[in-house]
């Protein structure tokens, strides 16, 4: 290690770390700290604080020196062209993705792939090492880096060790057909504290840890005990959420409302605009909405332009063939229900595969009076959460799928079963027809909840959790 080498108290360990390359028309390049709920929630823990952040920068290749940015170290993590495709593409989005979502699509089984996510994820928990002072708390993210834990364990048996989910935990029945899941455990296990979205998400993996590895469990502890280490980690729920006064803020300028206005204005101030915005991922139940919608234009109890559907699905994912498919099958549908239902300048769906700026995102919040958020299964839903804090003015209506994890939160949703077409149709039309003062009831209680659980309280709670974590040896 270099002499020079900065060491800090808190270390995040992400797949990506927040910040894009951006090249001006020089070709000189710089970093631009990319808009996102997580760095919102790290610079509040990190403030006052000395933060690292430990992650690949995007792009395959060499990687970066370390740099400061807006207050924190970022400590980049390289990635060969072959390793973006066998531990990212294959084995995090091919493999673990499928199978943490109920199997939606068939998960992928390759040995290289795994391989090739042992040796991503032993480069991390290095890098993690190199930058954590001693007795840091070090903050690891997500499916990418399950390894982690134990790997830096093993290296730095000092520092305190917290891992969250942000996406589900599967029943210990899906779970068991991965043929790594006891190091993928053993890995976890690694870990003092592991946060989880849902209950059941904390619970599905408990349960896993008894069945498939043995261990005794209570309650919401698992003990592990390996010669000289004795342990109890803890899994529990801290649901994310989003920073509801920065959103809130950008929601009501003037800019924004008026964007808003102009949105209606050029679909023609329709009486009802519907808005998905969902990546374009088969967890995300598109096909199942525009089949429900599909059906209610069939029979003519909505028609463009009285109500219009917008649907921004973002690019994602588009080298992994189930993303190739689901692009197909997904613009083919739309064609299909526009060349039947449209009418000249109103478009039964109007489909953007596009990314927006943050600005973009919460004028078609506030101008959409239905959001339609149908997954199969969703860790969270941030979406969800972002449209009630971008409705200041109490308007809108939210129809949200009980497969999130946002449904655990927003009781005052219309909620539907993605699965049950009928169910949908009829829950779009509640959301369109219940009269505008009990929307408001509805509205207003479920943006008290976002504001109370904002953010920056989920990451205050789960660094809290993990400080509070069974201590070693307390078995
Ligand atoms: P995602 O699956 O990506 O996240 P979600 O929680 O909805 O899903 O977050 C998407 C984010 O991307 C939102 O902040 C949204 O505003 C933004 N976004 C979507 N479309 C966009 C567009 N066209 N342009 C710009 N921004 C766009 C994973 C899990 C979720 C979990 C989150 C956080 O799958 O279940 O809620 O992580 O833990």
């Amino acid at each position: 290690m270099p002499r020079s080498q900065p060491t800090f108290d808190l270390v995040i360990a992400a797949n990506r770390l927040p910040v894009d390359r951006v090249v001006d028309e020089h070709g000189d390049t710089s970093w631009r700290t990319s808009p996102g709920g997580l760095v919102t929630a790290m610079e509040s823990v990190m403030r006052g604080r000395d933060g690292a952040w430990v992650g690949w920068a995007g792009e395959a290749g060499e990687a970066p020196a370390s740099f400061d940015q807006e207050g924190m170290y970022l400590r980049p993590v390289p990635l060969s062209e072959d390793e973006v495709a066998h531990y990212y593409e294959g084995f995090s989005n091919d493999t673990l993705w499928p199978i943490y979502h109920d199997v939606i699509v068939p998960a992928t089984f390759h040995r290289f792939w795994f391989a090739a996510y042992e040796a991503v994820n032993r480069r991390f928990a290095e890098a993690v090492c190199e930058v954590a002072a001693r007795g840091a708390t070090v903050w690891v993210h997500d499916y990418q880096l399950q390894l982690v834990p134990a790997m830096v364990r093993e290296l730095r048996p000092d520092v305190r060790i917290g891992w969250f989910n942000h996406i589900p935990f599967p029943a210990v029945e899906l779970f068991a057909q991965l043929p790594w899941r006891r190091a993928i455990l053993e890995g976890l296990l690694g870990a003092d504290y592991l946060g989880f979205q849902r209950v059941a998400d904390a619970q599905n993996f408990v349960r896993a840890c008894r069945q498939l590895l043995s261990l005794p469990t209570k309650g919401d502890t698992v003990s592990v005990s390996r010669a000289g280490d004795a342990r109890r980690v803890r899994a529990s729920a801290v649901p994310i959420s989003i920073d509801f006064r920065g959103l809130q803020e950008l929601a009501r300028r003037p800019e924004t409302v008026a964007r808003a206005k102009e949105i209606r204005e050029s679909l023609g101030n329709p009486q009802t605009l519907l808005l998905g915005v969902d990546r374009l991922d088969y967890t995300k139940g598109i096909g199942h909405r525009l089949k429900a919608y599909g059906e209610l234009l069939a029979e003519d109890r909505v028609s463009p332009p009285q109500e219009m559907f917008v649907q921004v699905a973002t690019p994602s994912r588009e080298r992994v063939d189930a993303y190739r498919e689901l692009r197909i099958e997904i613009e083919g549908e739309v064609g299909r229900m526009n060349g039947e239902h449209s009418r000249i300048g109103a478009p039964a769906v109007q489909y953007l595969h596009h990314s927006y700026p943050r600005e973009e995102m919460a004028a078609l919040y506030l101008a959409a009076d239905v959001l339609v958020v149908t997954p199969l299964r969703d860790g969270m839903n941030l979406v969800a959460k972002e449209y009630v804090t971008c409705r200041y003015d109490e308007g809108g209506a939210l129809v949200l799928s009980e497969f999130t994890g946002a449904f655990h939160e927003l009781h005052q949703a219309f909620v539907c079963n993605p699965h049950d077409i009928e169910g949908v149709k009829q829950t779009i039309m509640r959301a369109i027809e219940t009269p505008g003062r009990e929307k408001r009831r509805l509205m207003r209680a479920m943006r008290r909840r976002v504001a109370d659980h904002d953010v920056q309280r989920w990451a205050s709670r789960f660094l809290d959790n993990l400080k509070h974590a069974p201590e070693r040896g307390s078995m």
